[in-house]
């Protein structure tokens, strides 16, 4: 019986919730972006890669040496940029068609073990609403920045915590943050 590919999200938000002012981040955490990094990169079966699905500004978010994210399948959802489907990096205009083709359509469905949702705002509205959302790894600054965009509200009665991240404070460049995982219950 085949497996289905799960999607998770991560993400980092202040004390507002808020996670991008200016389409960059406003804070610069490089611990807490290896975080990131390794979360979205890592594994369980190494033959498989990770996604790592994200909109237009996301992308253009990301310093240029820096993407595509190595290691990962790129995914970038735009309405503007040229459709493009090749083995490590796809763009392509719709939510439900990048999943579609993620999870159904070789050779995606057999090498990938995660899509991991980057967002940003839009993407992870979306993710949030879809019944293949599974984790949900965020990341609390407990400081208030001036931000633009928030992450989504979220219902966390739908949610219960795990104990993969402790939760224990993380002390970087004099910011304290905490790191927690939730997988949705229904
Ligand atoms: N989630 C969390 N927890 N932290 C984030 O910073 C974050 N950022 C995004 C989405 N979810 C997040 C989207 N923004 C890079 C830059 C911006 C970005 C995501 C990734 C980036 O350049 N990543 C490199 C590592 C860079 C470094 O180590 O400095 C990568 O290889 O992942």
């Amino acid at each position: 019986i085949p497996k289905t590919i799960p999607m998770n999200m991560i993400v980092a938000v202040d004390a507002s919730n808020g996670i991008a002012k200016d389409n960059s981040l406003p804070w610069h955490l490089p611990q807490e972006y290896k975080h990131f990094q390794s979360g979205t990169i890592k594994t369980n079966d190494p033959a498989k890669k990770n996604v790592v699905l994200m909109g237009r500004k996301c992308w253009e978010s990301i310093p240029t040496k820096f993407r595509p994210l190595k290691n990962r399948i790129n995914v970038v959802l735009s309405r503007a940029m040229p459709r493009e489907i090749s083995d490590d990096f796809l763009v392509l205009n719709d939510f439900d068609e990048a999943i579609r083709i993620l999870t159904t359509t070789e050779p995606f469905a057999s090498r990938v073990e995660t899509i991991w949702n980057v967002g940003g705002k839009e993407v992870y509205a979306l993710g949030l609403a879809h019944p293949l959302m599974k984790d949900l790894v965020i990341t609390r600054i407990q400081k208030g920045f001036d931000t633009d965009v928030a992450f989504p509200e979220v219902d966390w009665e739908n949610f219960e915590r795990n104990d993969d991240f402790d939760g224990k404070e993380i002390e970087e460049k004099g910011l304290v943050y905490t790191i927690n995982s939730y997988t949705r219950k229904t």
